[in-house]
C-alpha cells in the first residue's frame, strides 16, 4: 500500500530509539504513555489515547493538582511544585516516572520539553520512547546556520543573499543583481531597524548602501553589510508534514499563521488563503525534502516566509513537535495527528499515503488568552469565575485545559483555550469563528476575545490580505476609541441586572460582600413596594446615571443620562444560562450577564462589555483611605513572582531607576521608580506571589 513512498537509503539503525520495533514487521503499539506537559495540549493528547485504548499518565505540578488534564489522566504523579523549572521542566524526575509508572513512550506535548535534545536522549538511554522526532533531527533543526546548509544542501529554498566578507561596491551590487531587487541592505552589526535599508533597484543601490554603512558606523562602530532578498509584506506560511521509522513521507497542506502580536500566533487558517494548487504542492514538496533531509520522524512544521508579490516562498526553520494549530490541519484534512503519532511511535506505518491525504473546507484557529489586548497584549493570569463555551460538535472545536474556577497561573502560559472552526469555503468558516467568539464567555481576566472578534470582522482580513505586520497596520480598526455602549443598551443591562438581583442574584457568582442590594430591604419588583433605583455604572470612560421606576409588573421606565426608554420589560432572565432578554419599547435584545460582586460582565453578539457599579462610599469602608496618593506607592501592574527587589529601605533613588523585577508568564517585568524618591517600606521579599495592584513599594513622604 505504501509502495509509492521512496525508502530511506540509509540504515535504520539511526533511529535507535524505534531499534527494537523498527526490525519488527508487526509492532505491538504503545499500550501506556506519559504526557509530560500541562493544560489544553495535554487534554488533546489524552483524548486521542483513551479513544485508541491506551493507558494515560498525566504529570503534574503542586498548582495543577486538581487540573483538568490530572482528572483526566488514567493516573497521575506530582513532579514538584509550580515553578516549571522544578515540575514540567524537571527532566529526570519525569523520567523517573515514566519508568515507575509502566509508561513506554512519553508524549512532550508543546512547548516545555518538545525540543529538548537531552531530554530525548535521556528517554532513548533508559528505553522509553520520545514521542517525537529523533535527537539528531531536533539537534539539526536548532541551529539556524545548520538548518540552513541542510535545506540548502537539500534544494529547499532559503532567502537568497550575500553573507561574506567582501565589501568593495560594485561587488555588492552585482551581488544585489543576482539576488534581484528589491533587496535589504542590513548592517552585520545591527539591530532594531538601525542601519537596515531597502534599494529597490540598481538605480538606488549606491544611495541606500552609503546611508547603511554611514548608519551601521555611527550606531555600531562598524560599517560591515549583508545583502538579503527584501520580502515586502511577508507572510508566515508553514507546510506540516509527517514522516514514520520506514522513511514514509506525507505532507498534510499548508497553514498560514501570519497575523501574529508580540511575535506569536493568535489567528491561523488552513489552507492558506489565495494559495494556488500549484503552489500549495511545490511548498509541500520542499516541506518533505526538508524532513527528509534530517530522517525526520513523527509530526513536523516546516515554517516558510512567503512573498506575496512573487509568490517566491523561503525557508524559516522547522518546529520539531507538534504545533499549537494543528487542529486546523486536522480539520481540513480529516485526520488525527495525536493518533498518528502514538502510532508511528509504536512502530507502525503512515496511516495515509500523499495520494490517499484530500484536502477539504477551511478551518479557522483563534486562540484565547488571558491577556490586556489594549496594554500591548500584556499577559494576564487569575481567577476564571465563569467560563462559557460554545457546544462543540464535529465543525467546531474547544481545546482547553481549564474550566470555570480554575485559574490561568502566573507560572504558564496564558493561554485559555483554541477555538477550532470548520465550514465548506473560507467565508462561511470565518463567519462561524465569530459568530461562536461570541459565545466564548470568560470573567476574571481580561482576555482577547473581542479583539478576536474585531479581527474576524476586518475587511481586509476577510478579504485574506494577510502578512506579519497586519496588526500593525490595522491599528485603527482593530482598536477603536470609542468602546462605551450606546444609551438603549445601558438601560437594557440595567433592566437585567435589577431583575437578576431580586431573583437573588448569579448563582454561581454572586458573593454578596459589596453588594449595594444587601443595603435595601423589601425590594421585589412583584410586589408593589419596589423603590426608585438609582444606580450609576462605569463602563470604560463613560459614567451613566441611571433611574429606574417601575411601571408594572417586570416592566420599568429608565432614565440614563436624562434620555428616558419608557417601555423596558424583562422576558427572561435564566439563573442557569445566565441568558437575559429584555423588551426595550418592542424590540427584543439578548445578552448574557454575569454579576460578580460589583462589576457586570455583559456578552453581546457584538463583543462584552464590563460595567463596573458604583458602590456608595459607606458601603465599602473606603471613606478617609489616603492609598489613592499613587504618588506614595507602586503597585504590581501584573499578577507575578518577585524575581529581584533592587532597593532597600531608606534608599534613595532617582526615577527611572529600577526597584522590582517580577515574573509574570515567562517574561520580566521591571518596576521602575516614576520620580526621585527616597524607599520607605519594600513589601515583598524574591520568590513572593504578588496580586495584581498589590502595593510594592512605598516612597518617604517629603
Ligand atoms: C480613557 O481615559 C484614559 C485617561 O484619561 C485615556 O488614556 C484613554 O485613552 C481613555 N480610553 C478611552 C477608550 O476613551
Ligand atoms: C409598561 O408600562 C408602561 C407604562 O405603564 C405601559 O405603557 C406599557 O404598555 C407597559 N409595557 C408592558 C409590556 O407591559
Ligand atoms: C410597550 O412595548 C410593548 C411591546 O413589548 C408594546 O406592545 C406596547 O405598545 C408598548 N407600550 C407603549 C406605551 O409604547
Ligand atoms: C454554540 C454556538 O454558538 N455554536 C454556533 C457556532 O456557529 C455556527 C454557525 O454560525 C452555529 O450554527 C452554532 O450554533
Ligand atoms: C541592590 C541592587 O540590585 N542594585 C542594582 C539596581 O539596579 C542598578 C541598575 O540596573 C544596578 O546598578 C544596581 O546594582
Amino acid at each position: 500500500m505504501f509502495a509509492q513512498f521512496i525508502k530511506r537509503s540509509h540504515s535504520i539503525s539511526q533511529c535507535v530509539r524505534f531499534s527494537q520495533s523498527a526490525v519488527n514487521p508487526k509492532p505491538k503499539g504503545l499500550k501506556r504513555i506519559l504526557i509530560a506537559n500541562r493544560g489544553e495540549i495535554a487534554c488533546r493528547v489524552i483524548n486521542s489515547a483513551k479513544r485508541m485504548g491506551i493507558e494515560t499518565v498525566a504529570v503534574y505540578s503542586s498548582v495543577d493538582k486538581n487540573a483538568r488534564h490530572v482528572q483526566m489522566a488514567d493516573t497521575a504523579f506530582l513532579l514538584g511544585p509550580a515553578p516549571s523549572a522544578n515540575s514540567y521542566l524537571n527532566k529526570e524526575k519525569i523520567i523517573e516516572v515514566a519508568l515507575n509508572s509502566g509508561a513506554e513512550g512519553i508524549h512532550p506535548g508543546y512547548g516545555f520539553l518538545s525540543e529538548n535534545v537531552e531530554f530525548a536522549e535521556m528517554c532513548q538511554k533508559n528505553n522509553v520512547i520520545f514521542i517525537g522526532p529523533p535527537a539528531t533531527a531536533i539537534r539539526d533543526m536548532g541551529i539556524k546556520s545548520t538548518s540552513k546548509a541542510i535545506m540548502l544542501a537539500a534544494d529547499v529554498p532559503v532567502v537568497p543573499g550575500y553573507h561574506g566578507d567582501n565589501q568593495d561596491d560594485s561587488f555588492l551590487l552585482e551581488q544585489a543583481k543576482n539576488i534581484g531587487f528589491p533587496v535589504m541592505i542590513k548592517a552585520v552589526r545591527g539591530g532594531g531597524g538601525k542601519g537596515m535599508r531597502i534599494s529597490q533597484s540598481e538605480s538606488d543601490f549606491m544611495e541606500q548602501l552609503e546611508s547603511a554603512r554611514r548608519e551601521s558606523q555611527k550606531s555600531f562602530s562598524d560599517s560591515v553589510v549583508l545583502i538579503e532578498k527584501y520580502v515586502g509584506n511577508p507572510r508566515h506560511v508553514e507546510v506540516q508534514i509527517f514522516g514514520d521509522t520506514f522513511g514514509n513521507y506525507v505532507y498534510l497542506f499548508e497553514r498560514d499563521c501570519s497575523v501574529q502580536r508580540r511575535h506569536q500566533k493568535i489567528i491561523e487558517e488552513a489552507p492558506g488563503p489565495g494559495i494556488s494548487d500549484e503552489i500549495r504542492k511545490q511548498l509541500g514538496e520542499a516541506a518533505v525534502r526538508a524532513a527528509k533531509a534530517v530522517q525526520y520522524v513523527g509530526a513536523g512544521t516546516v515554517e516558510f516566509i512567503f512573498d506575496p508579490a512573487t509568490q517566491k516562498f523561503y525557508f524559516m526553520e522547522m518546529n520539531t513537535r507538534l504545533q499549537v494549530e494543528h487542529p486546523i490541519t486536522e480539520m481540513i484534512s480529516n485526520t488525527d495527528l495525536v493518533e498518528w503519532q502514538l502510532r508511528v511511535a509504536g512502530g507502525e506505518t503512515l496511516p495515509l499515503s500523499q495520494e490517499q491525504l484530500k484536502l477539504n473546507g477551511h478551518a479557522f484557529e483563534a486562540r484565547i488568552y488571558a491577556e490586556d489586548t489594549e496594554n500591548n497584549f500584556m499577559p494576564g493570569a487569575g481567577p476564571l469565575h465563569y467560563i462559557h463555551t460554545p457546544s462543540p460538535n464535529s465543525d467546531v472545536r474547544v481545546e482547553t485545559g481549564v474550566r470555570s474556577g480554575d485559574e490561568v497561573s502566573v507560572h504558564y502560559d496564558p493561554m485559555i483555550a483554541k477555538l477550532v472552526v470548520w465550514d465548506k469555503d473560507r467565508h462561511s468558516a470565518l463567519r462561524k469563528l465569530k459568530y461562536n467568539l461570541s459565545q466564548y464567555n470568560i470573567v476574571g481576566v481580561k482576555t482577547n476575545v473581542d479583539f478576536l472578534m474585531r479581527l474576524c470582522s476586518n475587511e481586509d482580513f476577510i478579504e485574506g490580505n494577510v502578512y506579519t505586520g497586519f496588526i500593525d497596520d490595522h491599528k485603527s480598526d482593530l482598536f477603536p476609541s470609542q468602546r462605551a455602549p450606546d444609551k438603549k443598551l445601558v438601560s437594557t443591562v440595567a433592566a437585567g441586572f435589577i431583575i437578576n438581583q431580586i431573583n437573588g442574584g448569579n448563582n454561581k457568582l454572586n458573593n454578596d460582600r459589596h453588594s449595594p442590594f444587601n443595603l435595601m430591604d423589601s425590594f421585589r419588583l412583584h410586589s408593589s413596594s419596589l423603590p426608585q433605583q438609582l444606580l450609576t455604572f462605569k463602563v470604560e470612560n463613560e459614567t451613566y446615571k441611571v433611574k429606574a421606576v417601575p411601571n408594572g409588573v417586570d416592566n420599568l421606565s429608565i432614565d440614563v443620562n436624562d434620555e428616558i426608554f419608557p417601555n423596558v420589560s424583562v422576558l427572561k432572565s435564566d439563573q442557569n444560562s445566565n441568558e437575559v432578554i429584555i423588551d426595550n419599547n418592542g424590540e427584543q435584545m439578548k445578552y448574557r450577564l454575569i454579576v460578580n460582586d460589583n462589576l457586570l460582565s455583559v456578552f453581546t453578539l457584538s463583543g462584552s462589555y464590563q460595567f463596573e457599579l458604583e458602590i456608595p462610599a459607606f458601603a465599602t469602608g473606603a471613606i478617609g483611605d489616603d492609598s489613592s496618593d499613587a504618588a506614595s506607592k507602586v503597585v504590581a501592574p501584573i499578577p507575578g513572582v518577585v524575581e529581584k527587589v533592587n532597593v532597600t529601605e531608606g534608599q534613595s533613588v532617582k526615577s527611572g531607576e529600577p526597584l522590582i523585577i517580577l515574573m509574570a508568564m515567562k517574561m520580566e517585568y521591571v518596576i521602575k521608580a516614576s520620580r526621585d524618591c527616597v524607599i520607605d517600606k519594600v513589601l515583598f521579599k524574591v520568590g513572593d506571589n504578588v496580586p495584581k495592584g498589590a502595593k510594592l513599594v512605598e516612597f518617604k513622604k517629603e
